[in-house]
């Protein structure tokens, strides 16, 4: 292991901050140590880093204090639900769980089998998920929590430009002369990022105008030149009205457009029905707003488009960014500094999991499952015989909830993600893992949501304790080293699931004796592809530091990968980008007379997703000790709630309880839960129990982003059914050692 300081990316946002770490034990001092007394590294800004030049966030600077905590030591198995978990060894899991896939191949074929995965994978262990599901197993059964996230930016950039890929750079902050953040909390979710942003606007005052497209007014709002704080779900009609003004003052790039784009003419049609009067009133704003924010849409402009949850999480998410990239081809704001649509990325390798195919229809190097040309290539590289990978997408994440529940899946191996807190419809996705055979759930931490719905549990050796690579969001790759020992037992993902591979009898196929033989592997599968990485290696990337691609085998760090379609020549067949003409539908649960108000959920800046980490951090806990219901005042009254009292809110699916906030940042008629606090927590709020899963049709992503609800005021704390009668106690014994 390492012993003086090392280099990695933080493994939390798609930021991907360069971090140095810090030994438990400098010369002459104490070893430092976390609260359950195990060595602990500390965390700082890596200077080296060129995606974020020595900055940090709070996540990133404690990340060291959670690495120990709490952990899933070894292999736990149980035959059913209602008995307590027994330790076996790795040899009895491994039999175990390659005897049942073994059985169900037999019994009802490879698709009844699926993996829910992770942007939290490194990229070794995603690459090795897609050769083992689709390439060993035989079924494009595999989807990742990236299908909550970023899959409506991934089917948007390929509608419009061709393939996936974001276009711009970090750089481009610096350059820029209009900011347009729509649907992004970037101060609390991308903070380097926009701390970055913030620091140039008070540096060189008037250099930069910052747009802030959201119904909340966030931290990031409260930082904007212009704050639109549009009705939820309206984005799409916004776009278009921009779109309408810009070609009513002329300021499109005609010679752009002819030259380089098609699909124009429709557009043009489609547009000039957006007049400002409609949109205003359809997206709830003033007009003189919307006419402000359309003047900096311009040619003569250096606009820098930012869009995160607020758009992806949508029924018509894959549509919104269309309409957003629409308004960056229309004023040929692409491919050149300080400009491009650039869709941050949430999670630190949802990135890196995009280039090694990891969703259900995708095969690696951004290659699609459906087209035989690609199927040949991969099944060629992977020693697999031709007609092996299936010629049709496998069930997306949804998909596979839905198939659990119609009797269809007889094994659900969910790893590195926490669906029993960050699905839709919780209540739907618990009583349909209880009807799936065997549920496997490799993970870290040993007291996660899933894991008390599971029948395996497999421990993971997580970031620091095995080496890999990961991509950010400006398609940065940073090599991370294994630089702490692996806890107790556990190993990391893609080691499991190389020996699965292997007693399924593919042993050369799985041989490896190292991560980066699985990386070598994976980037000559790049050659040629948007997404070339064939020129990186662990060898290139811990000697060179991090780089960008594409990146083609002899390629040298020279900067020129900076940003894509510098040419303005787009990876369509025409070779043209495509202006879309998708008409604005708005939210698939609109508010009614029953529940009139709409509940957004997102994110809190000191809290990552289901806490499994960042909740063992007291810092983090003191800064946000629960989860507050956010209501505006006018409403507040109405509803007769009142600030610090308990409120029962309610939609088509469930009910839960949760403190009010009384605050005038929220729109009227909408509510704000954090997604942060699953049942195990001690103030559980289980706001996904209240979400539909109503998804975009052309990217399966569902409508994370807002349902129907009414709230009123409460009695008494609803509890989780996990809570009640001390059966989260029972069943909590047998994760922690200390007690059994
Ligand atoms: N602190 C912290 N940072 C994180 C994470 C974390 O858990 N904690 N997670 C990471 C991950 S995986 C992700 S995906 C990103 C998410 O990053 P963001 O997308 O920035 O975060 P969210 O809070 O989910 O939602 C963003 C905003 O969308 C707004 N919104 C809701 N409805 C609409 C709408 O109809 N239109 C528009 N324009 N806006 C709307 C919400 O009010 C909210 O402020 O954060 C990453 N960074
Ligand atoms: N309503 C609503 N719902 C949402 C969202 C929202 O904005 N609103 N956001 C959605 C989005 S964008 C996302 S990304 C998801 C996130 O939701 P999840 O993916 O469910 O959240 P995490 O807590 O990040 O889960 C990661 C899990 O992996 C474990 N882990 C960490 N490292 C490793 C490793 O190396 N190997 C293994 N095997 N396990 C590891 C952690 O302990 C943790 O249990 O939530 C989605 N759900
Ligand atoms: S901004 Fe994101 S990547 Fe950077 S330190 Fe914070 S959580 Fe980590
Ligand atoms: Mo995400």
């Amino acid at each position: 292991m390492a012993s003086g300081n090392v280099r990695s990316q933080c493994p939390y946002c798609g930021v991907g901050c360069g971090l140095e770490l810090i030994p438990p034990a400098l010369p002459g001092q104490a070893v430092k140590r976390d609260a359950e007394g195990n060595p602990m590294w500390t965390a700082r800004g890596d200077r080296q880093h060129p995606s974020s030049l020595g900055q940090v966030c709070i996540k990133g600077a404690t990340v060291g204090e959670t690495l120990g905590r709490g952990r899933l030591r070894e292999p736990l198995y149980r035959a059913s639900l209602d008995e307590p978990f027994q330790p076996i060894t790795w040899e009895q899991a491994m039999d175990l769980l390659v005897g049942r896939i073994r059985s169900t191949l037999a019994t009802k074929g490879p698709d009844a089998i699926a993996m829910y995965g992770s942007g939290q994978f490194h990229t070794e262990d995603y690459y090795l998920a897609q050769k083992l599901l689709k390439g060993a197993l035989g079924t494009n059964n595999f989807d990742a929590n990236s299908r909550l996230c970023m899959s409506s930016a991934v089917a948007g950039y390929t509608r419009s430009l061709g393939s996936d890929g974001p276009p711009a750079c970090y750089e481009d902050l610096d350059h820029c002369t209009v900011a347009f953040l729509i649907g992004t909390n970037t101060a609390e979710c991308h903070p380097v990022l926009f701390q970055r942003l913030l620091k140039r606007k008070k540096r060189h005052p008037g250099s930069v105008k910052i747009v802030v497209v959201d119904p909340r007014f966030t931290e990031t709002a409260k930082a904007a030149d212009v704050h639109l704080p549009i009705a939820p779900g309206t984005d799409l009609a916004l776009l278009h009205g921009l779109a309408h003004l810009v070609l009513r003052e002329n300021g499109q790039d005609p010679a752009f457009i002819d030259d380089h784009t098609e699909n124009y003419k429709a557009f043009f049609d489609l547009a000039a029905r957006w007049t400002p009067r409609k949109v205003a009133r359809f997206c709830n704003i003033p007009e003189k707003r919307l006419r402000e924010v359309a003047e900096l849409f311009h040619r003569r402009e250096r606009v820098l488009s930012l869009w995160s949850m607020g758009v992806n999480q949508r029924r018509e998410g894959t549509a919104v960014v269309g309409g957003l990239i629409n308004l960056h081809l229309l004023t040929a704001q692409i491919g050149k500094e300080g400009a491009g649509p650039f869709s941050l990325t949430g999670q630190p390798n949802a990135m890196g999991g995009r280039e090694a195919g990891g969703l259900a229809h995708l095969l690696p190097g951004y290659r699609v499952v459906t087209n035989l040309e690609h199927r040949q290539e991969v099944e060629q590289a992977w020693q697999f015989p031709a007609g092996r990978i299936a010629a049709t997408p496998g069930l997306a994440a949804w998909q596979q909830v839905e198939a659990m529940e119609r009797g269809e899946l007889d094994l659900w191996w969910v790893a590195a993600t926490n669906p029993l807190v960050s699905m839709p419809d919780l209540d739907r996705v618990k009583a349909a893992m209880r009807r799936c055979p065997l549920v496997v759930v490799s993970d870290a931490y040993a007291d996660t949501e899933t894991s008390h719905y599971a029948h395996l549990l497999l421990p993971a050796a997580q970031w620091s304790e095995k080496a890999g690579a990961m991509t950010n969001s400006e398609r940065r790759v940073t090599y991370c080293p294994a630089y702490r020992p692996r806890h107790g037992e556990s190993r990391p993902d893609w080691e499991v699931f190389a020996e699965v591979g292997r007693r399924l009898g593919f042993e050369e196929q799985f041989s490896y004796a190292s991560a980066a033989e699985v990386y070598a592997e994976f980037s000559q599968l790049t050659a040629g592809r948007l997404c070339d990485v064939s020129g990186l290696s662990h060898a290139l990337l811990e000697a060179a530091g991090p780089q960008q691609w594409p990146f083609p085998a002899g390629a040298s760090a020279s900067g020129e990968a900076k940003r894509l379609y510098s040419d303005h020549h787009f990876t369509t067949p025409s070779g043209r980008a495509r202006f879309c003409t998708d008409q604005p539908m708005g939210l698939a649960e609109p508010p009614c007379e029953t529940y009139p108000l709409v509940l957004t959920v997102g994110r809190y800046l000191g809290q990552w997703h289901t806490m499994t980490r960042t909740g063992k951090v007291e810092r983090l806990q003191t800064m946000h000790p629960k989860p507050l219901l956010e209501v505006h005042p006018q409403d507040a009254l109405e509803l007769q709630l009142k600030d610090g009292e308990l409120a029962a809110v309610s939609s088509r699916r469930g009910h839960i309880t949760a403190t009010v906030k009384l605050t005038e940042c929220i729109r009227r008629g909408s509510v704000f839960l954090p997604m942060h606090w699953g049942f195990t927590q001690e103030n559980a709020c289980e706001a996904n129990t209240l979400m539909h899963d109503q998804a975009c049709p052309v990217s399966k992503q569902p409508e994370l982003k807002a349902c129907a609800v009414i709230v009123a005021p409460a009695v008494s704390v609803v509890k989780p059914l996990e809570q009640e009668a001390g059966r989260l106690e029972a069943l909590r014994r047998w994760f922690t050692p200390a007690l059994r």
